[in-house]
């Protein structure tokens, strides 16, 4: 029985023996490369994935996808006949002359009460309308010339009283200021041409927004040439106005050719049966190119078939005094001009270089500008003029 219990603890013994070898050998390393130690859960991976450029700068972006073009507007040809509605309404009450020529009035309001203070005509009267003249801007020859009409005119018809002798000066101015023909010629079948020329800053372009919203309002279809090239703001100022007016606008790119853009302006013209094609040009050039050598090939496409070239408008600037005199001879001599638009006559002008313009080198007043917005352009009425400086 004992030899059984050792024989039975003998095997017991063995077996737990055996059991713990199995545990050891369990436990005990395989052979071979150690196995990389497991990265941290939230370190970064110790070898890159991919070979990278080496780059101080960091990993651009991924370019955002670009937005979906919108659809190009479709193109809309101005209008063939542009809309009546932008013109102004009908029966809009224009600027007149007496409320507008405020320095020009007040300056002959001064002389002519001085002279008619006194009831005889003296020396002193005579001093006083030549100082009134000259420094309205009629010019040293205008005002020598219209004096000595008028002496003449006191003796014949034996005029007494400074009264009258002011009545008959006022008879001389709008005489002289009537001579010529004011009509703006437009004439149906063919583009006219309208070439509007000065030196820059007198007014061309606000005159030609101007001149196109009246035409607009006469029924008349009108398609503006951006002629002056010299910088861009020019050909926007023209295609606000044009806008505004309902006027067709063609333009040429900055520092264009301005022949090249009157070309395209009638072609546009006489492919649409428009009337009238108002032509700015610039009051200055890029190059050194002389302004009137540019103004003369312009006039030379302007008069081309089948443009008809109705009128070449020089734009005077009334405040420049007799300078607008100068300018005007060296317009007339280059281009030829058909008649002026005289420009604010509301302003600080003394108004005399209307008498000049007209008595000097005999080119009719035809437009006169009375302020800066559509409607501030009348024609010049050398009447209501005369009345409203002498009043
Ligand atoms: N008070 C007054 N201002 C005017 C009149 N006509 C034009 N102007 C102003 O004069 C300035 C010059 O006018 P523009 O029409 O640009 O002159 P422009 O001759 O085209 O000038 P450039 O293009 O530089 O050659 C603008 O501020 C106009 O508003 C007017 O009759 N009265
Ligand atoms: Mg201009």
């Amino acid at each position: 029985m004992a030899l059984l219990l050792v024989l039975l603890a003998l095997a017991v013994v063995l077996l737990a023996v055996s059991l713990a070898a199995v545990a050891v050998r369990r436990r005990r390393p395989e052979p071979g490369p150690p196995p990389a130690p497991a990265p941290p859960p939230a370190a970064p991976a110790a070898v890159p994935q991919r070979e990278e450029p080496p780059s101080a700068e960091p990993r651009p972006e991924r370019e955002p996808e670009p937005p979906p073009r919108p659809e190009p507007p479709p193109e809309v040809a101005p209008p063939e006949v542009a809309p009546t509605e932008l013109a102004p309404p009908e029966g809009a009450v224009k600027p007149r002359f007496r409320d507008r020529l405020g320095q020009a009035r007040a300056l002959f309001a001064g002389y002519v009460s001085s002279v008619l203070s006194r009831m005889a005509i003296d020396a002193e009267t005579w001093g006083e309308l030549e100082e009134a003249l000259i420094r309205a801007d009629v010019g040293v020859a205008t005002t020598t010339r219209l004096l000595e009409a008028l002496r003449a005119r006191v003796s014949a018809d034996g005029i007494k009283d400074s009264q009258a002798l002011v009545d008959a000066l006022k008879a001389d101015l709008k005489e002289t200021l009537a001579a010529g023909d004011r009509t703006l010629h437009c004439e149906p079948g063919a583009p006219n041409v309208w070439l509007f020329v000065g030196v820059n800053g007198v007014g061309k372009t606000t005159s030609i927004g101007k001149i196109a919203q009246r035409e607009r309002a006469n029924g008349r279809s009108v398609v503006m040439a951006a002629g002056d090239t010299f910088r861009a703001a020019a050909t926007e100022q023209l295609a606000m106005w044009s806008e505004r007016a309902g006027a067709d606008l063609v333009r040429g790119a900055e520092g264009a050719d301005p022949g090249s853009v009157i070309f395209d302006a009638v072609e546009r013209a006489r492919a649409r049966g428009a009337d009238l094609v108002l032509a700015d040009t610039a009051g200055r050039l890029h190059t050194k190119v002389n302004l009137m050598e540019e103004l003369r090939k312009v006039r030379r496409i302007a008069e081309r078939p089948p443009a008809r070239l109705q009128e070449v408008l020089l734009v005077v600037d009334a405040t420049t005094g007799q300078n607008g005199l100068v300018q005007a001879r060296q317009f007339t001599d280059a281009v030829g001009v058909t008649g002026i638009v005289l420009t604010k006559l509301d302003g600080t002008a003394k108004g005399g270089i209307a008498v000049a313009i007209q008595a000097d080198l005999g080119l009719p007043i035809k437009l006169v500008g009375l302020g800066e917005t559509a409607d501030d352009l009348v024609d010049f009425d050398p009447s209501e003029f005369v009345e409203a400086l002498f009043e």
